[in-house]
């Protein structure tokens, strides 16, 4: 496909068969301030690195969807800022290719590259869902959609907190994508390393997380897996001290009419100066974290499906 720009490095581990992890853009460009924005891409590329894989951050640039950025490349996007990069989900991707424009990608759009490029496994920060009140409105992030047919792991710290967190779950069951809470019991709620909702299921190890991908590909499964991983204890943001800000920065997003692709990034930057950076401090913890364990989660993966051809 030549819309596909596959960087040097990630075409070389691809046809080694090397583990490979997607990471997102949409967090650079709509997530993060500047210079923030920079430095945890290049650190989350590092953490993959560190956990024996191969980054492969991915947005659209001038019409060309690539697979693993230059240094040039990420710092032209983090130094964009939203009003100049699109955010592109799944119903946004092709009309940017085709027009030769620059987008950033979300989850949906990074799981789309990820399959696209045979790379199993992706990490992010928070993924999108139900918002608050989508009993009225109706926003339902397309990521929900996005795990229910496409095959692959997504590494995140749950849900983002400013959502309705019960209705995203229940949405998650309904198209059938498992939810892992890493190593406890409870749904970690991204700047919180516990919700007061238990996960619908729980596995301890990267090994596990890999067999069950690969279990479902034998079994031809559709959809991806969506692994939440606990922001470190050290970085995280209470769930009883968080709760009254984001229903604030709710509250704020109604009365200014904010809707659609603008909510998500809107209450982000809300809370990140009601907490005084403490929020985008979290944030950052937790991105790191979990491209450590997307990593890890990669190499198990490799190691299987070479070891045991058929269990593809
Ligand atoms: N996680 C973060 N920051 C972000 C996002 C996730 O820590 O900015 C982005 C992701 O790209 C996700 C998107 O797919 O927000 C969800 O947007 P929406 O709710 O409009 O679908
Ligand atoms: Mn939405």
């Amino acid at each position: 496909m030549t819309l596909l720009a596959l960087s040097p490095e990630v075409a070389a581990a691809r046809a080694e068969g090397a583990p490979l992890v997607a990471l997102e853009s949409t967090i650079i460009t709509h997530g993060m301030p500047w210079p923030d924005n920079l430095e945890t891409a290049w650190k989350a590329e590092e953490a993959v690195r560190e956990a024996g894989a191969v980054p492969a951050t991915v947005a659209v640039l001038d019409g060309r969807l690539h697979v693993g950025l230059s240094e040039g490349e990420l710092e032209r996007l983090a130094r964009a800022g939203p009003g100049e990069v699109a955010k592109l989900s799944r119903a946004d991707l092709a009309v940017c290719l085709a027009r030769g424009q620059t987008g950033a990608t979300t989850v949906a759009a990074t799981m789309i590259a990820a399959r696209t490029a045979g790379i199993s496994t992706f990490a992010t920060g928070g993924i999108g869902g139900v918002h608050r009140g989508a009993e009225h409105s109706f926003d339902i992030s397309a990521d929900l959609q996005e795990l229910a047919q496409t095959p692959v792991t997504v590494v995140c710290a749950g849900a983002k907190a400013i959502l309705d967190l019960p209705k995203t779950l229940e949405v998650l069951e309904t198209l059938g994508v498992p939810v892992i809470a890493f190593r406890q019991d409870a749904l970690p709620a991204f700047w919180s390393a516990a919700s007061p909702l238990p996960a619908p299921l729980r596995m301890e190890s990267a090994a596990e997380i890999a067999a069950a991908h690969l279990a479902r590909a034998a079994l031809g499964l559709p959809g991806g897996q969506l692994v939440a991983n606990p922001v470190p204890r050290e970085a995280e943001i209470p769930h009883t001290e968080i709760e009254p800000l984001i229903a604030r920065a709710t509250q704020e997003a109604a009365e200014n009419g904010i809707a659609g692709k603008a909510v998500t990034p809107f209450l982000l930057s809300r809370i990140q100066d009601m907490t005084a950076g403490r929020s985008l401090a979290a944030n950052v913890a937790l991105m790191l974290n979990n491209a450590a364990l997307a990593g890890a989660i990669a190499v198990e993966i490799a190691t299987r499906a070479t070891t045991a051809p058929g269990t593809e």
